[in-house]
């Protein structure tokens, strides 16, 4: 995939730390992580127009990012580049005919994501990732780990954003961590534990794990509309972008083929209300999942994109009964 080693690129080096002893896939930490506020007493102060997201449809972290720009009406507050997907420097920006929402980056022209890596930090060592929130002003990288952009954009944007919906409310936020810990760990993560396990034993690991999960939320949607209480939370922001990616990578790419999501009854119904919350239609790009994922050399030496696209997000659910 590509590293920084000391503000050099690096086209076939991984960091060593993300394989563990018994071959399983562990995630590295991310780097930046400064935050915005209203009223910037962190050194970054909310305004619209200053900063600016490094983004792939075919990313699910980076989808949190674009999800919560849609809820909250930021699109106007806060620009994006989308990038094109990886080649032997990572990350690239700029045009491709078979995924035309991709664009080059608008803001500092720059032509891969790692520019703005060793922009912030000349002797950067680590992981170029997206999504990546850049700062206009300081022409440097705030933040890089999507956890933290979205409680930003839930929050600290206010009174920029035609929004003011909480999706972390206080009453709430000791259940939403306790889900959203087991979803990254089993969920999120979980599929990329499978996708990239070094042996049999770790792979199967990752798997049972996996669809023990899912067993479990299965269940839990037949008792209660949304993960956390009667409303939409974080939580569930933070489970649908692996929902939407499964069927069309995870199930064949990364080996998640126990079952697809369109086999489990509640989970679809429940993936499809949130597909059908206005603003997120346009941040699910399919062919982008399938055109990303299987680009992974590693796991598909031979760079053919499936043709097909066998899902649909838009089909009625029956979710209200709940
Ligand atoms: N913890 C990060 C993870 C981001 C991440 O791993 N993004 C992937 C794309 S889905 C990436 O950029 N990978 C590039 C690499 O591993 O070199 C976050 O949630 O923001």
């Amino acid at each position: 995939m590509g590293v920084l080693i000391d503000g050099v690129w690096r086209a076939q080096e991984e960091l060593p730390q993300e394989i563990g002893p018994s071959g399983e896939f562990k995630r590295a930490d991310s780097r930046f992580r400064d935050r915005i506020s209203a009223d910037g007493a962190t050194g970054f102060k909310a305004e619209a127009g200053r900063y600016h997201l490094y983004a792939a449809y075919g990313c699910p972290w980076a989808h949190r990012t674009l999800i919560y720009r849609a809820l909250k009406r930021l699109e106007g507050a806060i620009s994006v580049a989308y990038s094109t997907g990886m080649d032997d420097e990572g990350w690239a920006f700029g045009t491709r005919p078979d995924l035309p929402e991709s664009t080059p980056d608008p803001v500092n022209g720059f032509h891969h994501l790692h520019q703005a890596y060793t922009a912030s930090d000349g002797h950067y060592t680590g992981k170029v990732t997206v999504p990546t929130l850049w700062d206009t002003h300081t022409r440097r990288i705030v933040n890089n780990e999507s956890s933290d952009i979205i409680r930003m954009l839930n929050s600290a944007f206010d009174h920029i954003a035609n929004d003011d919906t909480d999706f972390y409310p206080a009453p709430l936020r000791a259940e939403i961590d306790h889900v959203n810990d087991f979803v990254y760990e089993r969920i999120n993560n979980g599929v990329y534990r499978c996708g990239f396990a070094r042996s049999q034993a770790a792979y199967d690991a990752a798997y049972d794990t996996l669809f023990e999960a899912l067993d479990e939320l299965e269940a839990r949607l037949g008792r209660q509309r949304y993960l956390v209480g009667r409303q939409i939370t974080e939580a569930d922001w933070r489970l649908f972008p692996t929902l939407v990616r499964f069927d069309v990578a995870y199930f064949p790419l990364f080996k998640c083929n126990r079952q697809r999501i369109a086999d489990y009854p509640n989970l679809s119904g429940y993936m499809r209300e949130l597909y059908q919350v206005p603003g997120i239609a346009a941040t699910v790009k399919p062919r982008h999942y399938i055109a990303n994922y299987w680009s992974i050399g590693r796991l598909n030496p031979t760079g053919i994109i499936p043709k097909g696209t066998p899902v649909d997000y838009t089909a009625p659910h029956d979710r209200a009964r709940l």
